[in-house]
């Protein structure tokens, strides 16, 4: 008998079941944005809430691919399936980073319960963000116990991926300077663990410090449009709250990483089993929405009036218009005009 569900809903079953071809398949749909991708992440979405989605972000040359790979290990040592989404912007047209990352990562490609996918930029704003976290949907839906999604954490784009995890690790090591201040902007609010690495090397003590110093300062913002409170924000002291523990590791030898675990897990009870907890994931999810509809709001709209935008573009080049006015005109346009 032939099948007669639609294609999507033979595809989504497959990658439910387990299949890792049709989750690569799926992957590169979602990808290239074929049509009916929407409803592909539609089917698959209600079987995504058992994955636990773990952010590591941190500066290049941290050792975000390396811990991924040490992570890999202690997960797959708990028998748990997991799923990889290397996004490195750092190298847009040699590629080099993802084959590093692939190289690096490659003895996991002999294990069927390890599913690594590298997204390189796009170039297009917002679309580097958007694809990963689209991603994330199919993974879990696959059955990954977890899914690592490693970020370079200096953009907005990588801001906007750690929305989407339920715990983020900022890795952060001795010797890069001034990264701690471009990652202290973004990064620190939404850090949940801090891993050192390179506590081979000299300077690990200091880099503990400046973070202690930086949480202490109150870095991490009182309010903040990601989270509900500055209760959610501030942390596990005895009121409930979550302090960001620190971790020292050398991901290159293994080193910390038992701990490393440890504080992740005691995070993810946190956001299971208690009341701040449960705030933090609804904030999360608040903040993941209104992203994702920001996105289509301007795709959608920047669509409708394409023609209109060239030509205001043409008048206020000619001085006819100010810019000002002629985005006022544009929004009125598309807010009440007909389609
Ligand atoms: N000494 C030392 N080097 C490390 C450690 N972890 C990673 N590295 C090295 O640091 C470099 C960058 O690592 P990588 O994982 O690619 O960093 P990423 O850019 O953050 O993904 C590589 O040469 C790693 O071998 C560590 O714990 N100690
Ligand atoms: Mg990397």
């Amino acid at each position: 008998m032939p099948d007669t569900r639609r294609p999507s809903a033979v595809l989504a079953e497959r990658v439910r079941a387990g299949d890792v071809r049709a989750l690569a398949r799926v992957c590169r749909m979602i990808d290239d944005r074929v049509k009916g991708y929407r409803e592909l992440l539609r089917e698959l979405f209600p079987h995504t809430n058992k994955a636990w989605i773990l952010g590591i972000t941190g500066a290049p040359g941290a050792g975000k691919s390396t811990l991924t790979d040490a992570l890999i290990r202690q997960f797959r040592a708990r028998d748990e399936r997991v799923g990889v989404l290397a996004v490195d912007p750092t190298s847009p047209f040699s590629g080099g980073a993802i084959l590093g990352d692939r190289i690096r990562m490659q003895q996991h490609f002999e294990d069927s319960q390890v599913f690594i996918r590298s997204l390189a930029t796009r170039g297009a704003l917002g679309g580097l963000s958007r694809s990963a976290t689209d991603l994330i949907c199919p993974v879990a839906a696959w059955g990954a116990g977890v899914v690592l999604v490693e970020t370079v954490g200096v953009g907005q784009d990588e801001l906007e991926i750690t929305r989407a995890a339920h715990t983020t690790l900022v890795v952060m090591a001795p010797g890069l300077g001034d990264d701690i201040q471009a990652v202290k902007a973004g990064i620190m609010e939404c850090a949940d663990v801090f891993a050192v690495n390179k506590a081979d090397l000299a300077g690990a003590d200091a880099t503990v410090s400046d973070i202690e110093q930086m949480l202490a300062l109150g870095a991490r913002p009182s309010t903040s449009s990601l989270r509900h409170s500055a209760a959610t924000v501030a942390a596990n002291t005895p009121a409930g709250h979550w302090v960001p523990p620190i971790v020292k590791c050398v991901a290159t030898r293994g080193e910390g990483m038992h701990d490393l675990l440890q504080k992740l897990d005691a995070h993810r009870r946190w956001l299971e089993q208690t009341p701040e907890g449960a705030q933090q994931r609804a904030g999360r999810a608040h903040a993941h929405l209104l992203q994702t509809l920001q996105a289509a709001l301007a795709d959608e709209l920047l669509a409708r009036l394409e023609p209109e935008i060239a030509e205001a573009a043409r008048r206020v080049e000619a001085r006819e218009i100010d810019p000002y006015s002629a985005c006022e005109d544009l929004l009125e346009k598309c807010l009440i005009g007909p389609r």
